[in-house]
């Protein structure tokens, strides 16, 4: 009998589903099932045989009712995460391809100009947005009374215990003078972020995006600077024959200094570039100030450089022909997917 009971045990065991186990239960436990049938036959027994006889049946009855009931319990589990695994749905994923979103013309800008860049061997610097005076002023040569301090419009924080005020970079040049300061020359690089001046109107945000470049070598001079940004301004613009100009102009950390315009029509309401006989601004440069190189603890009679600087959100929309700077920053959703770009390379 408790031979039976361990083949039978085995069986229960040994079912892969539930379906298996039903079976099993059937051919066991149903109606004619080989239990039920061994129930039937103690009815032709002697009353003293029968009491015996039933005890042990309706033991193994029991054991075996008990086994399946535990089995069951083990199959059920396991089908319910084999299911759970089969039918996962990532709930994030878009319904819509299609309403994934798109790039924002600023970040394409900055990626394309990043990539142009990066085969010259220009390395993408960073730094805080958060910094101090002399990082963001008196490293770039513009002393503490210095008047183009007022010039920038400059957000300040309010000063901590020691009364050391901190503020919001108005330019990128605060990544130049760390980069300079922790790396010895020659250095190429670039230094793309977003910079605070407290300015609102068409053209102006409180936040926008600058770009701006470095390079320092023995020798540079300012037709390596012309060179750069005239070859960089007629891939950016897709256009060969482009028009440029080089003013005269001050920055308190470049001598001499620059300011570069590209040729442009503006008769047809809009603006385009190589023709007509406008003119319009778009670059500042120069060479690097003596001060600043010195303030850097590098020597100006061994290494000079060059600089560059320009607004990367205005580039957007002279290239894109977008009317008001300030719906860049409008989060409106129709904007975006009339001059957003495909994530996926091309507009
Ligand atoms: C500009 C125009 C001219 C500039 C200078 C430097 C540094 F740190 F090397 F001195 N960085 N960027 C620079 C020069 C920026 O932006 C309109």
């Amino acid at each position: 009998m408790s031979q039976q009971l361990q083949q039978w045990h085995r069986e229960v065991q040994a079912s892969q589903s539930l379906r298996d186990l039903e079976e099993l239960r059937i051919r066991l436990l149903g109606k004619s099932g080989e239990i039920t049938s061994l129930l039937k036959t103690l009815g032709s027994l002697a009353p003293e045989e029968r009491k015996e006889k039933g005890a042990e049946i309706n033991h193994l009855k029991l054991v075996i009712t008990d086994a399946i009931e535990h089995r069951k319990a083990q199959l059920e589990e396991a089908e319910l995460a084999d299911r759970l695994l089969k039918e996962k749905v990532d709930v994030t994923l878009s319904i819509r391809p299609e309403s994934i979103g798109s790039i924002h013309p600023i970040s394409q800008v900055m990626n394309e100009i990043i990539a142009y860049f990066s085969n010259f061997g220009f390395e993408i610097a960073s730094g805080p947005e958060i910094d101090d005076e002399d990082h963001n002023f008196s490293a770039l040569n513009m002393p503490d009374h210095h008047p183009a301090r007022q010039s920038h419009d400059t957000f300040y924080l309010m000063p901590d215990e020691s009364g050391i005020r901190k503020l919001l970079r108005t330019h990128t040049s605060t990544v130049q003078i760390r980069t300079m300061r922790q790396q010895q020359p020659p250095l190429r690089i670039l230094a793309p972020g977003r910079v605070y001046r407290n300015d609102y109107d068409a053209t102006h945000t409180p936040m926008f995006h600058q770009i701006e470049g470095l390079v320092i070598d023995k020798g540079i001079n300012f037709g390596h600077l012309k060179g750069t940004v005239i070859d960089f301004c007629k891939h950016f613009f897709e256009k060969e024959n482009l028009k440029f100009r080089f003013r005269p102009s001050f920055f308190p950390f470049t001598e001499p200094s620059a300011e570069m315009d590209i040729g442009c029509d503006r008769s047809g309401g809009g603006i385009k570039f190589g023709q007509g006989n406008d003119w319009l601004e778009i670059f500042g440069c120069g060479m690097v100030h003596p001060n600043v190189l010195k303030n850097c603890g590098i020597d100006p009679e061994e290494y000079q450089g060059f600089a560059f600087g320009f607004g990367v959100d205005r580039f957007a929309m002279l290239k894109y022909g977008i009317p008001d700077l300030r719906s860049m920053f409008e989060s409106d959703g129709r904007w975006l997917s009339y001059y957003g770009f495909s994530p996926f390379g091309g507009k």
